[in-house]
């Protein structure tokens, strides 16, 4: 019998900097789950042989953010194989330019290209018709892909293997179950692309909640869909043989996936009785805490950070953008109650509400210092992101926003804001990193942290890597990975590629520089964590974050009576008075 051969090469691309260069490095910081979901669910088939016994699949997977994709060698690839096809996977609207880009090159060379991801979805789920960029993919040729491939990508193949693919394929409307659903796997030379060895897996998809900028639930929907137990445990002993025992779960709020504790007590027995020494970081909501055992089996099931989806500390900003089930007054006992669990916190802060001025967001900074016990905060612009409600508003009325997308990264300014010019409020993005991360803040939070029993090490090197990130790469964190690359040749279509005598001696100074400021800053928080930990009374530092909940409502953070007159008279919120200020 012939062999035949099918290639398909998946590329999860990243996005242009400033100048028009793929931003990417030697490590990522963070590893791709789209990635491995979709890499997950066509090893299934070339297992299963979807194609037929006698056509082998063969799949090649790249992450941009740590791999330079190199186009002409992957299309000799595919022709030699005789048949195939580059699946840009994941494609968030920041970078959709970019796969854009790549999308020309390979169709030049008459390779089928598939786009899949957020944007697309996001884009066909939420506007009345294909927006520009999407409609410039298709005049390429390429097939773009809306909603989810689980229990789907078999017939796919099929499709692109017999040369007749849908243009568009769109199962926004049908969301699988997750119950037995492949799972997301990477082999292991990729996820050593990733500084820490570490990768993830979605436990579960769906947010009951309602958020006016979230695109989540517009494309994965608000109904709880999750793994079982079995099919978390098989992902964790999967990664572990291969030797990766540390996990991001990527759910957007695990804490409402309605399976959380049977898959908890699992980890759990893995942790204790088989002893696996695994690791996770998850994401939740601010009232996790009131779920009874939640962050104590977080804990226990190898939690060692935990993200927060703060947002904000004025209740009308969350209001404002339906972000109801945040409640302001329960933030430091939720903060607390994941400290006690020896969990380090990461939260979200989002600027640009409606009512957001320079001065009101450097004020409700300090206060969020001073008052609440978070280790590690960051900064988002508030942007109307493809696929949320907000962004299908501003369409509808035909109010202006960044045509560009390659800007929708949450650093940059998108739409008008009411209180401020895009100047200041791109200016009050690039000082709330500084406003927040001054040294002196940086050696509370240290403190902090050693008196509460959280890993030293830990908090100064992601302290380290969160202040440097902005100021010293000029990305936010969550792009951020190890040394900078940018290949001279993988410029923003358009631009023009620099002459090697300019582009290389200006990449040797910005490395060096780059290096330098590094060297110093991380000298700079060792230091300040030596100090702590020297300090005889490290363990009994204390200070008005720190301080435990009281029962009696007068005794609530100072912040929570200063919004007093701002917050809903809804179920659970304390009758206060504003305090004088
Ligand atoms: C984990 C995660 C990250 C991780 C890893 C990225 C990744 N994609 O894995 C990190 C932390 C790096 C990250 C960063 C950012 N993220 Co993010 N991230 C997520 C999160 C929580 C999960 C992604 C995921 O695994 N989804 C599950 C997979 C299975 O779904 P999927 O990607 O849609 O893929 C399925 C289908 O689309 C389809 N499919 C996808 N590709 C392809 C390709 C082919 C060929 C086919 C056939 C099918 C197919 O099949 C897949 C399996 O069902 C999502 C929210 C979410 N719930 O998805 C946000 C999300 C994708 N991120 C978002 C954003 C904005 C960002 C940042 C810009 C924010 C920031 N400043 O930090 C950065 C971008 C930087 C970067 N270089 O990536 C937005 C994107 C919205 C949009 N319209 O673009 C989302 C939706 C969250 C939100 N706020 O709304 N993110
Ligand atoms: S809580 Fe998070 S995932 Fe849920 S709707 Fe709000 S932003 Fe989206």
């Amino acid at each position: 019998m012939d062999r035949r051969r099918f290639r398909i090469v998946l590329i999860k691309p990243s996005h242009y900097d400033a100048d028009g260069y793929v931003i990417q490095w030697y490590r990522s910081s963070i590893p791709s789950n789209s990635l491995a979901s979709v890499y997950g669910l066509l090893a299934e088939c070339a297992e299963t042989k979807a194609l037929g016994g006698e056509t082998d699949i063969e799949i090649e997977a790249f992450d941009e953010c740590n791999t330079i994709v190199d186009a002409p060698a992957i299309i000799r690839s595919i022709k030699a194989a005789g048949g195939g096809f580059v699946g840009l996977v994941g494609v968030q609207s920041n970078q959709f330019p970019r796969a854009l880009d790549l999308t020309r090159q390979f169709r030049q060379a008459a390779i089928p290209v598939v786009i899949g991801g957020f944007h697309v979805s996001g884009c066909i789920a939420m506007l009345p018709e294909l927006p520009p960029d999407l409609e410039e993919a298709r005049a390429l040729g390429a097939i773009l892909f809306a909603g989810e491939g689980e229990g789907r990508m078999e017939a796919f193949l099929r499709d692109m293997a017999g040369g007749s693919p849908q243009p568009v394929y769109n199962y926004l409307a049908d969301l699988p179950g997750m119950e037995a659903a492949t799972f997301p796997i990477l082999p292991r030379e990729i996820v050593r692309r990733v500084a820490g060895n570490y990768t993830s897996f979605d436990a579960g998809r769906g947010c009951p909640f309602q958020c006016s900028f979230c695109t989540i639930i517009n494309v994965q929907g608000r109904r709880s869909r999750y793994r079982t137990a079995d099919d978390v445990e098989a992902i964790v002993r999967a990664n572990v043989a291969q030797g990766v025992k540390s996990f991001f779960v990527t759910d957007d709020n695990f804490a409402r996936n309605r399976n959380w504790e049977p898959i908890l007590d699992r980890l759990i027995e893995l942790r204790e009785r088989d002893r696996l020494k695994i690791r996770l970081m998850l994401q939740v909501d601010t009232l996790c805490h009131k779920i009874p055992g939640f962050i104590e089996k977080s804990a226990r099931a190898g939690c060692n950070m935990v993200f927060i989806g703060l947002e904000n500390i004025n209740p009308q900003s969350l209001m404002g953008t339906k972000k109801r089930q945040n409640k302001i007054w329960e933030y430091r006992e939720m903060l607390q109650a994941w400290r006690r669990a020896k969990v380090m916190t990461w939260a979200g802060y989002i600027l640009g509400f409606p009512t957001d001025t320079p001065a009101t967001i450097a004020r409700d900074i300090e206060i969020i210092k001073r008052e609440l016990p978070i280790d590690i905060l960051e900064f988002f612009c508030l942007t109307p992101l493809p696929g949320s409600e907000d962004h299908k508003k501003l369409h509808a009325a035909g109010i202006p926003m960044d045509p560009d997308m390659n800007n929708y990264d949450l650093e940059h300014v998108c739409t008008a804001h009411p209180l401020m010019s895009k100047a200041e409020w791109e200016q009050v993005y690039r000082d709330a990193w500084k406003i927040y991360y001054t040294d002196e803040h940086v050696e509370t939070i240290i403190r902090r942290g050693v008196a509460s029993g959280l890993n030293a090490v830990k908090i100064v090197d992601s302290l380290t890597a969160f202040s440097g990130a902005t100021w010293i790469e000029d990305v936010h964190p969550l792009q951020m990975g190890f040394v900078r690359r940018k290949a001279r040749r993988q410029r923003r279509h358009g631009l023009p590629i620099e002459s090697p005598f300019v582009f290389y001696p200006r990449r040797a100074a910005e490395l060096s520089v780059a290096g330098w400021r590094w060297l110093r800053l991380a000298r700079r928080y060792r230091a300040m964590g030596r100090r702590v930990l020297a300090a005889p009374s490290a363990a009994a530092y204390m200070d008005e974050a720190l301080m435990p909940p009281a029962a009696d409502g007068d005794a609530l953070p100072d912040f929570v009576h200063a919004f007093a007159d701002q917050i809903p008279h809804t179920h659970g919120a304390p009758v206060l008075h504003k305090l004088a200020s």
